[in-house]
């Protein structure tokens, strides 16, 4: 019996939280494997917290941040989707065929240095079916301006006219906009440095994320590029989180009343 399936025999599928402890255990186990940074749990649980302020669900302020999301990734010329260690042990299978879908190449990149952690989220890659990844050969690597953190180390990045950044540190959002590059960040935390300077900011978690801009990708494909360009320009970024930092308000006053009915016997 693997590791992960201990874990799953722990948690009932009919505890009211599953899904949530289901995922917290992927990142359990990521770290095990080196997948995951220490740290990475950390900004799990900071995730966590914010995603239950928002009720949980990908509102549809996100579903609007996700549709200009995949028309301009469509869009681009040299897309690229960077990886970490939490998205690659909560949705690998998902980011191989978004990445497919998109026409856009995953980039292992990360912020926390550590021996073996590089080819670990590799193997998760290709374990779910990607082909080319980049980002794992150092010969390959180049140094990306403005950037003091190990997120400078870069292959496609580097040439890239737009990133999508899941799940990042703000250091590297600031640093690919000043080289004039798209920005698409995935954030629970609408006030995040990351989200604050991306072009597009989906604040939702990215396990749902990732499915959702699937479907939308394969609506989108199918439309003419003037289309795609309608619906990027007509998407406000500072209004769409505006909206978001709304829909937490409104969340929490309805909790004030709804969430005691819960405990009523
Ligand atoms: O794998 P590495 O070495 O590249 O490191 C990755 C982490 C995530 C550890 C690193 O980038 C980091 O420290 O990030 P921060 O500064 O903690 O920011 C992570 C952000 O992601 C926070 O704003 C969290 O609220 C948010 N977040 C956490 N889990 C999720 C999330 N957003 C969307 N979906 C989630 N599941």
């Amino acid at each position: 019996m693997t590791s992960n399936e201990n874990q799953d025999h722990l948690v009932p599928k009919s505890h009211p939280r599953y899904e949530s402890l289901k995922y917290r255990h992927k990142i359990i186990e990521g770290m095990k494997n080196l997948v995951v940074a220490e740290a990475g749990l950390i900004a799990h649980g900071r995730g966590e917290c914010f995603d239950y302020i928002l009720g949980e669900k990908t509102t549809d302020v996100a579903k609007k941040a996700i549709e200009a999301a995949v028309a301009s990734i469509l869009l681009a010329d040299r897309p690229i989707i960077s990886v970490n260690g939490n998205v690659a042990a909560l949705v690998p299978d998902e980011l191989v065929i978004l990445s497919n879908i998109l026409n856009a190449p995953l980039e292992i990149n990360l912020f926390y240095q550590k021996k073996g952690r590089i080819q670990a989220i590799k193997n998760v890659l290709q374990k779910a079916g990607a082909s080319i990844i980049y980002g794992t050969d150092p010969k390959k690597m180049i140094k990306l301006e403005g950037l003091e953190s190990n997120r400078k180390n870069v292959e496609l990045i580097a040439n890239a006219d737009l990133v999508m950044v899941p799940l990042e540190d703000g250091d590297r959002t600031e640093a690919l906009k000043k080289l004039n590059k798209t920005v698409i960040a995935v954030d629970l935390n609408p006030l995040s440095r990351t989200a604050l300077w991306a072009d597009i900011t989906i604040v939702d978690n990215i396990v749902r994320t990732i499915p959702e801009m699937i479907n939308v990708a394969k609506k989108l494909k199918e439309l003419n590029p003037s289309y795609l360009e309608k619906i990027v320009k007509n998407f406000n970024n500072k209004l769409n989180i505006q909206n978001t930092l709304n829909l937490i308000l409104d969340y929490i006053e309805k909790q004030k009343e709804k969430a005691f009915d819960a405990v009523k016997i």
